[in-house]
């Protein structure tokens, strides 16, 4: 029994559904970002939060739902908020990426954020999208079906729960981020992975605090789980029981029974978890996928949550850990990651475009930039500074105004529309040695113009300059469809035809693998300025992003929407 505020008394389940109801009746929120002080590791600092909660609020609607969130700074830093996965129709101006689409909220100033929901159905989550704030600044969204439609494609669960991964520093992260600025090396690696912000039982001073799911044995639950990680892929699983993903980045997949996941920082999947062993203790657990050789660079520790079965038993002294793939198995990662694929029946039909218009091929690479300092000395490569590039461009964000502003306002020198369609220069992108001299990129602030609702195709290819690795990338304003990925160089006449155009997963952001490429497909029906950018947050931090900008289609419903009252000023 549970007690509800009102004093009213109802069952478990029930009163799971009614608190459920009573929430996601409000659609106004209210976000206070502010300081709080948090102890994780032994030892105590104080980090950005929403609420003073990590980690943050989570957000509940119905499909289709519009909702108000008020953002209001009380911390000392800058700060945007951004709703990963959520389409916003015509509506970038609440998409949160700092310079992209609005300048930061300023200590002392808030901004109401409108975020319009239309066909996302699952799991999502908001996140801060300025420095390296979203650390901490971040929490689940769930979007549940409208009550009075089809509902779930899968039998209703039990229970949900929102299963966060993140990766915590003890410390400061935006001194994390000025110090990777500053030595223009690789950034300090993260002291922990985590689980709904706890490390878990394998690390110093967290046993007391590990997060424990409590279940009854023959029930289902339903894990809403999301890679808030800001470097790392990470390989998750649950000793003694299988994962059935039936959703990616709110979308429904075809159910798909594992015994682990991969993924990468900023996706969420939706798996649901029949509590069918012998009531006990069971580890969840969740480590590293990285391509990184050198082990300094790499932390192969493991985060740990517990699953408890209610019920009369003498519970293990030592629950089993699951097993997870080793921290270098690419086999494994890619493995599942390829395995998935759209719902795609009558009741879920989904529209690949295969008429495509706009035609994209971009490498994306790690490249080096001349130092620069006072000692002319960095930590990349024979003392040069790491970046990133997409097509050998290294984006530079504007920094007194927001490349939506300008769009809108036709402010003219705030960027180019160049972004190449094709790489500058050819060569074999997953060799092992490759010359020096491809590894210095352009830098600039090239945006590409896509014409209202054409049909684009993007090959991502991967190159070994510097370092081969895995990226996954992430479009805002759209979901694609991943139709192929493999390794290697894209072989434009062979691999097209191994391309999923029944049932490709439908995603915010795709992999592409290390030494290896990804194409993705989607169609430009959401007019507005919608950043692309890596999500591997160091990477996003070199320059491996650009803008795309959807232009007006003709009609007035295909049309960018007016600015709210309140957008930030620079
Ligand atoms: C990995 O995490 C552990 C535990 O917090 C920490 O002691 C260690 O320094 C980290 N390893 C690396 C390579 O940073
Ligand atoms: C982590 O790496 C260290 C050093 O390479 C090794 O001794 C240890 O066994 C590894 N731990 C795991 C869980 O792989
Ligand atoms: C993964 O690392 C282990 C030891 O660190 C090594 O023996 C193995 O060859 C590596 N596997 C791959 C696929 O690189
Ligand atoms: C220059 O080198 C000195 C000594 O190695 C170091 O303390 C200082 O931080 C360096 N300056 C920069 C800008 O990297
Ligand atoms: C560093 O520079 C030397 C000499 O120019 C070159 O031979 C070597 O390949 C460079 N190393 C890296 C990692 O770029
Ligand atoms: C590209 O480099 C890879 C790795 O060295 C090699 O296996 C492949 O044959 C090369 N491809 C071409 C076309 O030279
Ligand atoms: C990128 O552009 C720079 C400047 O034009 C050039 O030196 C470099 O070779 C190019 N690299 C690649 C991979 O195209
Ligand atoms: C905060 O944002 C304002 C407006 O864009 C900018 O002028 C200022 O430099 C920013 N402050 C920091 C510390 O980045
Ligand atoms: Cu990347």
């Amino acid at each position: 029994m549970l007690r509800l505020r009102n004093g009213t008394f109802c069952l478990k389940i029930f009163c799971f559904q009614l608190l459920f109801s009573l929430r996601s009746a409000s659609n106004d929120h209210l976000f206070v970002v502010k300081e709080a002080s948090y102890t994780r590791l032994c030892s105590t600092k104080n980090i950005l939060t929403v609420n003073g909660q990590f980690p943050g609020p989570t957000i509940r609607v119905f499909t289709g739902d519009t909702i108000f969130v008020e953002v209001s700074n009380e911390g000392k830093e800058n700060i945007t908020i951004h709703w990963h996965g959520v389409r916003q129709p015509r509506y970038p101006w609440s998409d949160g990426p700092a310079y992209i689409t609005q300048c930061p909220i300023k200590p002392g100033a808030s901004f109401r954020q409108k975020i319009i929901f239309s066909e996302e159905e699952g799991t999502l989550w908001w996140h801060a999208h300025s420095d390296w704030s979203r650390a901490t600044v971040h929490g689940a969204i769930i979007i549940q079906p409208r009550p009075g439609t089809a509902g779930y494609p899968f039998p209703e669960p039990n229970a949900e729960v929102p299963i966060i991964l993140g990766e915590w520093w003890k410390q400061d992260v935006t001194e994390v981020r000025n110090e990777l600025l500053r030595t223009g090396g690789l950034p300090a690696t993260s002291d922990a992975f985590t689980i709904n912000g706890q490390p878990g039982d394998l690390y110093p001073c967290s046993s007391s605090e590990t997060f424990t799911l409590t279940v009854d044995e023959g029930k289902t639950y339903l894990l809403r789980i999301i890679n808030a990680a800001m470097d790392e892929m990470l390989f998750f699983s649950i000793a003694n029981h299988d994962l059935t993903v039936v959703g990616t980045d709110g979308a429904y997949t075809n159910p798909l029974t594992t015994s682990y996941i991969t993924i990468s920082p900023g996706q969420t999947l939706d798996v649901l978890l029949q509590a069918n062993q012998n009531p006990n203790l069971y580890y969840m657990a969740s480590s590293v996928y990285s391509t990184v050789v050198n082990l300094d660079f790499i932390n192969n520790t493991t985060a740990t949550a517990v699953l408890q079965y209610n019920g009369n038993y003498t519970p293990i002294s030592s629950p089993p850990l699951p097993y997870l793939p080793s921290r270098n198995d690419t086999n494994s990662a890619f493995q599942f990651i390829g395995s998935l694929r759209s719902l795609a029946n009558e009741d879920h039909p989904i529209d690949v475009p295969l008429d495509i218009t706009s035609s994209i091929f971009s490498t994306v690479s790690l490249n080096t930039l001349p130092c620069e300092n006072d000692n002319n000395s960095c930590e990349g490569p024979n003392g040069t500074r790491l970046a990133a590039s997409l097509n050998n461009q290294s984006f530079v964000e504007p920094s007194s105004i927001a490349i939506l502003e300008a769009y809108y306002e036709r402010i003219n020198g705030v960027y180019g529309e160049n972004f190449p369609d094709f790489p500058p220069y050819l060569f074999n992108f997953t060799a092992d040695d490759l010359p020096m001299i491809l590894q210095i990129p352009k830098q600039g602030t090239e945006v590409k113009v896509l014409d209202y609702d054409s049909a684009v195709e993007i090959n991502f290819q991967g190159t070994n300059l510097v370092a081969g690795t895995s990226h996954p990338i992430h479009l805002h304003g759209y979901s694609f469809f991943v139709v192929g990925f493999g390794f290697g160089n894209f072989d434009e006449e062979k691999d097209p035809l191994n391309y999923n155009l029944i049932d490709p997963p439908l995603r915010t952001i795709v992999d592409v693998p290390i030494s290896g490429w990804a194409t993705v497909r989607f169609r430009a029906s959401n007019p507005g300025v919608w950043f692309m950018h890596c999500h591997r947050e160091e990477h996003l931090t070199w320059g491996m992003k650009t803008v795309f900008i959807v232009k007006n289609g003709e009609s007035p419903q295909e049309r960018l929407l007016p600015p709210p009252p309140d957008v930030p000023p620079c």
